[in-house]
């Protein structure tokens, strides 16, 4: 891998977008290795979290600008090809991805950000809607997200207006689970992402199917796959030793199965 680098330790899968000359901005070689890593981490039964982060100074500034411009290149293949399976591998992946803001996120790189299943800042990191500067749209699943996250009439203003968004104002509006100093950032990231490889991985990805779900089921629907997905959670290893470990006042061992 050229444009990122991965590695697996203690049950986490840490991907680092490394292209930090040119902001972590996305080609179609970078778009292509994030998704391998991305289905690395889905199969791989020894990764029970994902930690995604930026090389340098900066998340990600989105699409290289350059390369989309080079000739013959075709913008609906861009969005096809590199940002429409990275945000459905985030999604689907039945195990939780933490992303690491350390920096700028910005077009593309914010909406991957806010797809993340818990999005930690630096209290430098900044998130930029930067699309409409350049006469784009939001694309990377951000007009899903966004309105979701923070409302209809803030996330309306920042893409349309492409305002930069500082880290604490990010988490005021709920578009971010918490900022931390810039210099502890990456240890609270891999401390949060590790202990979540030690809990019960499928419990964890079955709540994030029905979180999923829950942006466009009603309540009925939703309250009858919250029961099927209970019962799938009960089948489990780890909701035996969990039950096992409480009743004997102990600490549970789960193997996420
Ligand atoms: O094909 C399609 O376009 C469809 C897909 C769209 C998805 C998208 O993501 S569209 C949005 C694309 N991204 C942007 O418009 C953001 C462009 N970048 C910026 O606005 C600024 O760089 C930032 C606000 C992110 C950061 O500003 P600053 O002042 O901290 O850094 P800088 O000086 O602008 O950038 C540093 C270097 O990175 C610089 O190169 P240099 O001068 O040192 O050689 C700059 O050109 C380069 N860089 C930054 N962003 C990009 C980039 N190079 C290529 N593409 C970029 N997106």
């Amino acid at each position: 891998m050229e444009s990122i680098s991965f590695s697996i330790k203690n049950g986490v899968g840490k991907i680092t977008l490394n292209r930090p000359d040119v902001l972590n901005s996305f080609t179609m070689p970078m778009a292509k290795e994030l998704q391998s890593a991305l289905d690395e981490c889905a199969n791989n039964k020894t990764v029970r979290a994902v930690l995604l982060t930026g090389a340098g100074r900066a998340f990600c500034a989105g699409q290289d600008l350059a390369a989309a411009t080079a000739p013959g290149v075709d913008i609906k293949v861009i969005v096809e090809q590199q940002y429409n399976p990275i945000i459905n591998k985030i999604r689907n992946i039945e195990k939780p991805v933490v992303c690491a803001v350390n920096g700028v996120a910005a077009g593309a790189g914010a909406n991957i950000a806010i797809a993340c299943d818990i999005v930690l800042a630096a209290s430098s990191a900044s998130f930029i809607q930067a699309f409409s500067k350049i006469g784009l749209i939001p694309d990377s699943g951000g007009t899903f997200f966004l309105p979701r996250l923070i409302g209809m009439q803030r996330a309306t203003a920042l893409m349309m207006l492409g305002d930069k968004v500082s880290a604490p104002q990010a988490l005021e509006f709920g578009m971010i689970y918490k900022v931390l100093p810039d210099e502890t950032l990456m240890s609270e990231a891999e401390k949060l992402a590790e202990h979540l490889a030690q809990m019960p991985t499928r419990g964890l990805g079955l709540t994030k199917k029905l979180l999923n779900e829950s942006m466009h089921n009603n309540l009925a629907q939703q309250l009858e796959m919250e029961g099927e997905m209970q019962a799938m959670a009960a089948k489990t290893y780890d909701n035996a030793e969990g039950v096992k470990a409480f009743l004997e006042k102990r600490k549970p061992v789960f193997k996420g199965e």
